[in-house]
């Protein structure tokens, strides 16, 4: 009988586990400016797609204006990337040039 099958039964000390699965990659949705898109629209988007309140809204659509763009939430690939799709949608539908993109966090 070898050293390991002698061992007493009793003895259930294991390895730690090492995780097998990596977290998700998480993706922030990004609001860019433009000259066309009237702040009210942009205001109304933040608060139909992404839950913002209306002082949230507007502070989110304050900093995009000011600054170029803006973070409106993160979420995974599948839930960001259908974010995009829906904003890109509601704006041309209502004739604004409104652009939205995903970053990697
Ligand atoms: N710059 C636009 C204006 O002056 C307002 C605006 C804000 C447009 C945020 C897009 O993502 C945007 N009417």
């Amino acid at each position: 009988m070898s050293a390991e099958e002698s061992r007493p039964i009793s003895n259930t000390s294991v390895a730690e586990a090492i995780p097998e699965v990596k977290q998700p990659p998480l993706f922030q949705v990004v609001l860019l400016n433009d000259d066309y898109t009237p702040m009210e629209f942009v205001v109304d988007v933040l608060e139909r797609f992404f839950g913002m309140g209306r002082t949230k809204a507007t502070q989110v659509m304050l900093e995009v204006h000011m600054h170029g763009k803006g973070v409106c939430g993160v979420f995974n690939h599948e839930i960001a990337e259908t974010k995009v799709a829906l904003v890109t949608r509601y704006s041309r539908d209502h004739q604004h040039p409104l652009m939205c993109t995903l970053e990697e966090t």
